[in-house]
C-alpha cells in the first residue's frame, strides 16, 4: 500500500516536472513580427530549394527531377543571368557559398556539387550520408539539414561529418528542417510545410525564436493558387538585408524583423 502511494507521488512529481521544465528552459523563444521593406520579382517556375545572396546577386538552387538547376539571379528584376541544369537523375537541394565556391546538395542522391563561383562551372563533387535538404555555412563548416531535427556540420575540405546538433524548443524536437541561412551567429531554418522560420542556436540546437510569415504565403496564394511552400532564406551581410521567398513564388521579399 505504502509502495503504491509512493509510486503515485512520484508520478505526480514527474508530471509536474515535465510541465514546468519547458517553461523554465524555453521561455527565451522570441516571436518576431516583420515588415516588408522591398518586393522583388522571382521566377514563378523556380522550385526554390536553396537561396543565398552574394555581392549583389542571388544564387538559387531549384529542385524536381528533370528541372533542377543552379542559377545566378539579379536582385532588381529577377533575371536569370547564369543557369546550370542538373542531369535528370538529380533533385537539387540546398545551396551555400564558401570562399570562391558555390556548393549544392541533392535530395536522395547523396552527391554534392561544387562550382567555381565566378566561372559558374562545376569543379568538384562530394558524397554524404542520408538525404540532402538545406545547406549553409558559419564560415568554417558546412551545415546541412536532412529533413529531421538534426543539423550536421561537415568539414569544408574533406566533407566529412564533424558533429551533429538536435534542434529542440518548447514544442519539442523541430522536425523537417529545410532551407538554412547562418546569420550573425544564428541559424535561420525553413520548416517544410510550415509558414514559420525557426531561429536556432548553432552551438546546442536550442530554438531562439520564430518568424511567422503566414501573411506572405497568403499574399502569394492570392496571386497563384498553385503556389508551394515558404522556402528560401538569404542574407546580404554588407547591407544587412534579409530576403525570403518560396517554391514557385512570384516574389522575393526583403523583410525587417521586429519584436
Ligand atoms: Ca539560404
Amino acid at each position: 500500500m505504502l509502495r503504491r502511494r509512493q509510486k503515485a507521488q512520484m508520478i505526480v512529481l514527474v508530471v509536474l516536472a515535465c510541465a514546468l521544465v519547458p517553461c523554465l528552459l524555453y521561455a527565451g523563444e522570441i516571436a518576431y513580427s516583420f515588415v516588408v521593406v522591398n518586393t522583388y520579382p522571382h521566377d514563378p517556375q523556380a522550385f526554390t530549394q536553396g537561396l543565398v545572396f552574394h555581392d549583389g546577386y542571388f544564387y538559387e538552387g531549384t529542385g524536381l527531377y528533370g528541372e533542377s538547376s543552379l542559377r545566378k539571379v539579379r536582385l532588381d528584376d529577377g533575371a536569370v543571368l547564369e543557369n546550370v541544369r542538373l542531369a535528370d537523375q538529380f533533385f537539387g537541394e540546398g545551396v551555400t557559398i564558401l570562399g570562391e565556391s558555390i556548393l549544392q546538395l541533392t535530395w536522395k542522391e547523396g552527391l554534392g556539387f561544387v562550382y567555381d563561383r565566378d566561372r559558374f562551372r562545376q569543379i568538384e563533387q562530394f558524397s554524404y550520408e542520408g538525404e540532402g535538404w538545406g545547406l549553409t555555412t558559419d564560415g568554417e563548416y558546412l551545415i546541412m539539414s536532412d529533413g529531421s531535427p538534426s543539423l550536421t556540420f561537415l568539414d569544408a575540405v574533406s566533407y566529412e561529418p564533424i558533429k551533429q546538433i538536435e534542434v529542440y524548443g518548447a514544442e519539442g524536437p523541430i522536425d523537417l528542417l529545410n532551407e538554412l541561412e547562418y546569420i550573425n551567429g544564428t541559424i535561420f531554418a525553413n520548416i517544410w510545410y510550415d509558414n514559420r522560420i525557426c531561429l536556432i542556436d548553432p552551438l546546442m540546437g536550442e530554438v531562439r525564436g520564430w518568424i511567422d510569415l503566414t501573411a506572405l504565403h497568403i499574399r502569394e496564394k492570392a496571386e497563384n493558387a498553385d503556389v508551394n511552400v515558404l522556402n528560401g532564406i538569404a542574407y546580404d551581410q554588407e547591407s544587412d538585408r534579409l530576403f525570403v521567398t518560396g517554391k514557385l513564388w512570384r516574389h522575393v521579399y526583403e523583410i525587417r524583423l521586429e519584436h
